[in-house]
């Protein structure tokens, strides 16, 4: 399929190359090809959408980026840099790129204040956050964005109309200490990645973010971080139990109108046929929308599968996932191959 998009394409800033070859040695089997691939942003990068057929992508900061830096001075500071610097990078191709905001996610209104800076000046289509904010003296605390503190950014996204990805991070400090470190192989895509978000995003969901702004959208990665597999269970539990004990106060719809009219999830990094056909009948055609991951996944893998699932889940589905959906929720304006 021509002129697809793709919503979850990473690029970090060369002068962090030390911790980006660092990062790339615990998940990567050729660190060095990665450091060049997550860096380039408009040779290597267009060459492999344009041999794999994608249109348009919009990039966004690696993880965990700005979500792992404690001093909110800094963090805000380095947020600052990486929007302008993508900004100016993609300026020349407004047909193949777009770019989410990089925030600072210690200040509610300083999140706000730069998302809404990057959307007015820079057209940035959305923000990308890297799950909860390191925080604290010693950065062993955590911010999540679930209770009412948050509801002026929280307004400010639906405001100016644009959705967030909700990315994971690395688990750091005691979490990783008690969970983690002696299972270390489990860090990351196995497991934690999909931990962390699914613990942000049902925090969210039960504490009332999506009833106190109902036109929020949100997308999840990873075909939905492992909620669409438990939604019946959730579901089950939700409404069966826990709002007989109190939830009914925080959380009026079901998990199932949540995801109808407030989540999204993408195939970033999870090509798998039977799971997209179960999630399409689980969360529906309408809310799921093609991605790479790259650099962490190639465009070969995610593309030459995708671009097999015509016979799995019909052509309608193909160009709805593939692009139609995305196209519609960024309001996006002519790029490469877009009615291919
Ligand atoms: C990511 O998307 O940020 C990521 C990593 C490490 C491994 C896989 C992956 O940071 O998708």
């Amino acid at each position: 399929m021509l002129g697809k998009i793709a919503l979850e394409e990473a690029f970090a800033l060369p002068r962090f190359e030390e911790k980006t070859r660092w990062w790339a040695s615990l998940f990567s089997t050729d660190p060095e090809t990665h450091v060049k691939e997550i860096t380039d942003i408009t040779q290597i990068r267009l060459d492999y959408a344009e041999r794999y057929g994608v249109g348009y992508q919009i990039l966004s900061y690696t993880a965990p980026g700005v979500q792992d830096i404690w001093d909110p001075v800094e963090a805000q500071a380095l947020a600052v840099e990486i929007n302008d610097y993508i900004a100016e990078k993609i300026k020349d191709h407004p047909d193949r790129l777009g770019a989410f905001a990089t925030l600072s996610m210690h200040s509610p209104h300083e999140a706000a204040t730069e998302l809404r800076r990057c959307i007015t000046t820079h057209n940035f289509k959305g923000a990308l956050i890297n799950d909860t904010q390191r925080a604290g003296p010693d950065g062993d605390s955590m911010i999540f964005y679930d209770n009412p503190t948050w509801d002026p950014f929280w307004a400010t996204c639906t405001e100016l109309n644009v959705p967030v990805y909700l990315h994971p991070r690395n688990p750091t400090g005691t979490i990783y200490d008690k969970l983690w470190a002696d299972r270390k192989w489990l860090v990351g895509p196995p497991l934690s990645f999909a931990h962390g978000v699914s613990l942000h995003v049902l925090g969210m969901v039960t504490n009332g973010v999506f009833d106190r702004h109902p036109a929020l959208q949100i997308i999840l990665g990873h075909l939905g971080e492992h909620i669409p597999f438990d939604m019946w269970r959730i579901n089950h539990w939700f409404e069966d139990r826990k709002k007989q004990l109190g939830l009914r106060e925080t959380c009026k719809r079901t998990i199932r109108e949540y995801f109808r009219d407030n989540l999204w999830i993408t195939t970033s990094g999870h090509f798998s046929s039977p799971t997209l056909r179960f999630c399409v009948e689980e969360v529906g055609v309408e809310r799921i929308l093609f991605s790479v991951d790259y650099p962490f996944e190639t465009f070969g893998d995610a593309c030459v599968w995708f671009d097999g699932v015509e016979g799995e889940i019909g052509v309608e589905a193909m160009r709805r996932i593939g692009r139609e959906n995305a196209r519609r929720l960024f309001r996006l304006e002519a790029f490469r191959d877009c009615d291919a």
